[in-house]
């Protein structure tokens, strides 16, 4: 006879053991083939040829576990250069499979292909996979859903089913020719004509009512939609007629669960929310909206793209749910940063985070637009008073270098490349959220911040109102960073640091900086490569609101960059 202790003994011996063969367990793996190729589809009743992979547009969904690998094939079968970045994935030591172009790698030229490979560890919840090259990504993008580790629960009831939405824009024009002229002219590119939801514009625009995404669901049911923002240059706002959402997670990692009937995502920021349906057949359908929350100068694509979340009857009925009435939301008005600032705040990490609790180097970073001159030999640019608009990083604005900074800095090739004087301070201070100084025209160079391994980073981003004040979506690519505090007007270094947040401070990938605001972030370098940081509105990346970090190998075998596959493209 065993004893009670004894079995309990075996027990939780046993069970142990098989927790260490699951963690032990890596994953397994996950392969994709990303044909890329032309596919004319109709929008707005204008049919356009558009850049898509394998045809689809939206792009497929990368389906994975925490823990496994995936591994991406992408062949170039159009006639741009194109690079895919999977946004958010952290990239432990994986940095040559990031994908912006110029950062991390030469492009893929038509004819040729690359194989993205890398695992993803420590992340769970929505992430999307986007080009990372001019402006490519307004057709090329798609989910990246990651779920559990087999066996491991959300910390939230089990959703009966698993929806994502990604939102995007819409141009009727070619947006290659558009941009390219915009980058010769110096003026702002146009707005988008619609935004969309999975594709889709939706009833609210003229001629496009047939292009409606439509959820059909269950009473009583729990839905977990997957909100991910892909448009171009647009926060956006987004509610459900008659319902909340639950906000569950950000950026793929848990947050406290709060109940909302708005949410807020900029460009770069993904989310998931549940959706609670209603217990029984509403003789309703609601749309599911989204349009612009937007503070900057500039024009911007003031419409508001539109789904219909429909409950299900047998298909006798369908008639009679087409002739329901369709409730709209009220979204919140296009300027309205109060609700802005207080969504935002709500955003907490549900587990104690793992916020660097001591500083090893700071940084403060100005975020926003200035000018630079006219190139043009006849002398006539379209920006204000006949100069081109340019965005910066404490006054530096990006030029783009001919090859890969992560090869340059791996072979030591740095020469002419890159220098590593990026400033850690602005040139010039000022009243950033005040009158502009007199001289708003920025510097131009391809610099990078050096980072030992390990080095614990703090940055205050801190918008300024050269031209107009806006609210910037920053995003880093390679980690996670913690938002330990933001504020409106100039930072204070000597206020301001007593108000942050260790404890348990949203982390993400990218953080709207408040219009005529600052905000604060913290990481831990732990991950050796080059890191790019950028604007998450495009076109604030193409007149170079966008740096790098290098961050060096650290000493041990684990802490080092392995050298590049052999098929990485050259440029
Ligand atoms: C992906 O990377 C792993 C780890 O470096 C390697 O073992 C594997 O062979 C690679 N797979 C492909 C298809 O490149
Ligand atoms: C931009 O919009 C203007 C005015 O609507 C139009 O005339 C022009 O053709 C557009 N440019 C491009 C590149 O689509
Ligand atoms: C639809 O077309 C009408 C007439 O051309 C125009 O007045 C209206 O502004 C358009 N609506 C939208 C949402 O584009
Ligand atoms: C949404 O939540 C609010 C606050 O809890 C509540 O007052 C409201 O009735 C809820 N609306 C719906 C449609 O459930
Ligand atoms: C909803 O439908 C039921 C059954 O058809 C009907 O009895 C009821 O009056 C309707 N309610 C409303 C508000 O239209
Ligand atoms: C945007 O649209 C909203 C609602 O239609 C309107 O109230 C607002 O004035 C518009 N804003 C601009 C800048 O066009
Ligand atoms: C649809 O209607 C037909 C005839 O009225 C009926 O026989 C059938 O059961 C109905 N189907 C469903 C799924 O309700
Ligand atoms: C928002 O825009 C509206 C309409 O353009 C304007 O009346 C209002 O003053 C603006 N609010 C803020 C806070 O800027
Ligand atoms: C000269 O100026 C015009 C605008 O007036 C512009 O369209 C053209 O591209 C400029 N020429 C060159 C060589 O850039
Ligand atoms: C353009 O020049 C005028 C006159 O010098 C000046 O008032 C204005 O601020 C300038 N605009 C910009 C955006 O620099
Ligand atoms: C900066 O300018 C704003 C707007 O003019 C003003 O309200 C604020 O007091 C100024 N801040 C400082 C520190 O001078
Ligand atoms: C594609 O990239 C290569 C390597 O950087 C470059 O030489 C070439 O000009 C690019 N082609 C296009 C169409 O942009
Ligand atoms: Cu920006």
């Amino acid at each position: 006879m065993f004893s009670h202790k004894f079995l309990m003994l075996v027990i939780t011996t046993l069970s142990l053991l098989v927790q260490l063969a699951l963690s032990k367990h890596s994953g397994i793996t996950r392969h994709y083939k990303f044909n890329i190729k032309m596919q004319s589809v109709t929008r707005l009743c204008q049919s356009k040829s558009i850049v898509t992979v394998n045809g689809q547009y939206p792009g497929p969904t990368i389906i994975a576990r925490e823990g496994d690998r995936v591994i991406v094939k992408v062949v170039n079968l159009v006639q741009y250069n194109v690079t895919i970045h999977w946004h958010g994935v952290r990239q432990l030591r994986s940095g040559w499979a990031d994908g912006p172009a110029y950062i991390t790698q030469c492009p893929i030229q038509t004819g040729q292909s690359y194989v993205y490979n890398f695992t993803i560890t420590g992340q769970r919840g929505t992430l999307f996979w986007h080009a990372h090259i001019s402006w490519l990504r307004v057709t090329l993008h798609g989910p990246i859903i990651i779920l559990p580790k087999r066996g491991v629960p959300y910390p939230f009831p089990q959703p009966y089913k698993e929806v994502p939405l990604i939102f995007g824009e819409w141009w009727k024009a070619d947006t290659e020719t558009m941009i390219n002229q915009a980058m010769q002219t110096g003026a702002a590119p146009n707005i988008s004509d619609a935004h969309t939801i999975n594709g889709l514009p939706g009833p609210l625009y003229n001629c496009s009512a047939k292009d409606t995404f439509k959820l059909k669901v269950k009473p009583g049911k729990t839905y977990l939609l997957s909100l991910i923002n892909a448009a171009m240059n647009d926060d956006l706002f987004f509610s459900i007629a008659n319902h909340n959402l639950t906000v569950v997670e950000a950026d793929a990692v848990y947050v406290k669960p709060f109940k909302t009937n708005t949410i807020l995502i900029t460009p770069g920021q993904t989310t998931n929310v549940l959706l609670k349906t209603k217990n029984h057949h509403p003789n309703a359908s609601f749309l599911m909206a989204a349009s612009p929350y937007a503070t900057g100068p500039a024009a911007f694509d003031n419409s508001t793209t539109a789904g219909i979340l429909e409950y299900h009857r047998s298909s006798n009925t369908t008639k009679k749910i087409n002739k329901l009435p369709l409730i709209k939301p009220l979204l919140p008005i296009f300027n309205n940063t109060k609700f802005a600032t207080k969504f935002s705040r709500k955003i907490r990490s549900l587990a104690k985070s793992k916020v660097p609790q001591k500083v090893d180097r700071r940084f403060f970073f100005t975020v926003g637009l200035g000018l630079t001159s006219c190139p043009n030999p006849n002398g006539t640019c379209q920006g204000p008073n006949n100069t081109m608009v340019a965005a910066a990083v404490n006054n530096v604005s990006f030029v783009m270098p001919n090859t890969a900074l992560l090869q340059a800095h791996f072979f030591n090739q740095s020469k002419g490349v890159y220098t590593t004087d990026f400033p850690a301070n602005p040139p010039v201070k000022f009243n950033y959220t005040g009158n502009p100084p007199s001289n708003i025209m920025v510097t131009k160079g391809t610099k990078v911040v050096m980072l030992p391994f390990n080095t614990s980073v703090e940055v205050v981003l801190q918008d300024t109102s050269i031209i107009g004040a806006e609210s910037h979506p920053l995003h880093l690519h390679g980690f996670n960073f913690f938002i330990v505090g933001q504020g409106f007007g100039n930072f204070n270094p000597n206020k301001d640091p007593a108000k942050f947040n260790l404890n348990d401070p949203a982390e993400r990938n990218t953080v709207g900086v408040p219009s005529g605001g600052w905000v604060a972030i913290r990481f831990l370098a732990d991950n050796p490569g080059v890191w790019f940081m950028h604007c998450h509105f495009e076109v604030h990346t193409s007149w170079g609101l966008k740096m790098a970090w290098i961050v060096m190998d650290g000493v041990r075998r684990n802490q080092k960059l392995p050298p590049p596959p052999a098929d990485l493209p050259k440029c």
